[in-house]
C-alpha cells in the first residue's frame, strides 16, 4: 500500500511545474481537445505486451555481468549515499507522467523495454552510424563513481552511478572539427510512455552540452546504479550525469546523440525559457524566478542543507566559463 502525503519541502517542486504548460493543458481541455489524448494515460498497460514486464526487467540485462564495476576513488561525496527505496521512487521523467516523485513513475518506466535498443550517432561525425547498445556499452571501461545530483526544484540526492566518460564515447564517435555542441535525444514511443500521447510537452526530451562541457572528466554517461544495470525510472539503458548543472540537463533513456555546429534547445528551455536556459549551472546565489536555490532538501536524509556553487564540482568545472560575460550561466 503506498500512501502519498505532501510534505512541506516538496512545495518549491510543486511550484515548478511551468504554468504555462498548466495553462495549454487547460485551454486544450476546455476546447475538448485534449480528452482523447488524456484517455491514453490510464490505458497504458492495455496496449503494452505480455512480456512487458520481463522487457523492462534490469535482472534480464544483457550486460549484466559487467557489474558491479570498480569503484573510482577520485569521486568522494560530503554525505550519505542516498538509498535506492528513495531514489528510485522519486523520480522526474516526464515521459511517464508529470505527477512524478512517485513510485507509478518507476512502475510505468518499468514496462518499457530495454531491448533492442540502438543509438544513432550522426551530425558532424566522420561516419554517421547507428549502433546496438550492447556494443556502446562493451566498447567503454566501465566505472563506478558517487556523484550528488541536484534538481533545480531545489531537492538533491546522492548516487552511485556506473558508466563511462562522455569524452570516451566522443572519441570513440570521432566529431569533425565543426561539431560545437553535443545534442542528446530520448526515445519517443507512445505506446511505452503515456504522457507522450498528449500535447503539452514537445517531445522528444532534448538537452546538449558544449563540446567542452562533454570531454570534461565530470560529464558521465550512465548504465548502471547501486552496482547493477540501471532500473528503467532512472534512464535506462543510457543516461547523462552532468553533477555540476540542473538535473534536467542530464538526458535519460538516449536514442541519439548528434553532433551539431548550433546550439541545442532543450525541452525545458522550448517550454520556458524565461526559466530554463542551456547552461543550468548550479549556484546557490541565482534564484529561479519563482524560488529560492540557496538551499536544498536531501531526500535521503531529508536534511536541508546550503546548495554549494557548480553543486560542488567548481574546482573541475568552474575553468569552463571563465570569460562567458554575458552568458546566462546559472539559469
Ligand atoms: N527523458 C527525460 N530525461 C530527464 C527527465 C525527463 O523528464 N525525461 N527529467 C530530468 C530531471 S528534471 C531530473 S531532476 C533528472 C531526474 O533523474 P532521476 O529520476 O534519476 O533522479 O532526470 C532528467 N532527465
Ligand atoms: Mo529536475
Amino acid at each position: 500500500m503506498f500512501i502519498r502525503r505532501r510534505r512541506s519541502w516538496e512545495l518549491p517542486e510543486s511550484a515548478a511545474t511551468p504554468e504555462s504548460v498548466y495553462l495549454s493543458r487547460r485551454n486544450l481541455l476546455g476546447a475538448g481537445v485534449g480528452l482523447a489524448a488524456l484517455a491514453g494515460l490510464g490505458g497504458a498497460a492495455s496496449i503494452l505486451p505480455a512480456d512487458a514486464q520481463a522487457v523492462g526487467d534490469p535482472a534480464t540485462d544483457p550486460t549484466k555481468d559487467l557489474y558491479p564495476a570498480k569503484r573510482n576513488d577520485a569521486f568522494t561525496l560530503d554525505r550519505p549515499i542516498t538509498p535506492e527505496e528513495i531514489s528510485g521512487n522519486y523520480n522526474n521523467f516526464y515521459e511517464f507522467g508529470s505527477e512524478r516523485r512517485n513510485y507509478q513513475i518507476a512502475d510505468l518506466a518499468a514496462r518499457m523495454p530495454r531491448r533492442p535498443w540502438t543509438v544513432k550517432i550522426d551530425g558532424l561525425v566522420e561516419q554517421p552510424r547507428e549502433v546496438g547498445i550492447d556494443d556502446i556499452i562493451r566498447a567503454m571501461a566501465l566505472e563506478e563513481r558517487l556523484y550528488r545530483h541536484r534538481c533545480v526544484e531545489a531537492w538533491s540526492m546522492a548516487v552511485p552511478w556506473t558508466g563511462f566518460p562522455v569524452k570516451d564515447l566522443v572519441s570513440w564517435a570521432r566529431p569533425l572539427s565543426g561539431a560545437k555542441y553535443i545534442r542528446m535525444e530520448t526515445f519517443v514511443n507512445p505506446k511505452v510512455a503515456p504522457a507522450q500521447n498528449g500535447f503539452v510537452y514537445p517531445w522528444p526530451y532534448v538537452d546538449g552540452l558544449t563540446m567542452a562541457e562533454a570531454t570534461n572528466d565530470l560529464a558521465f554517461f550512465v548504465t548502471g546504479v547501486y552496482g547493477k544495470p540501471a532500473p528503467n525510472q532512472f534512464g535506462a539503458p543510457l543516461r547523462l550525469a552532468v553533477p555540476w548543472k540542473y538535473g534536467f540537463k542530464s538526458v535519460k533513456s538516449i536514442v541519439r546523440i548528434s553532433f551539431v555546429a548550433e546550439r541545442p534547445v532543450g525541452l525545458w528551455e522550448q517550454v520556458q525559457g524565461r526559466e530554463y536556459g542551456f547552461w543550468a549551472n548550479v549556484n546557490p546565489a541565482v534564484s529561479h524566478p519563482r524560488w529560492s536555490q540557496a538551499s536544498e532538501r536531501d531526500i535521503g536524509t531529508g536534511e536541508r542543507r546550503p546548495t554549494l556553487i557548480y553543486n560542488g564540482y567548481g574546482e573541475q568545472v568552474a575553468g569552463l566559463y571563465k570569460d562567458m560575460a554575458g552568458e546566462k550561466l546559472f539559469m
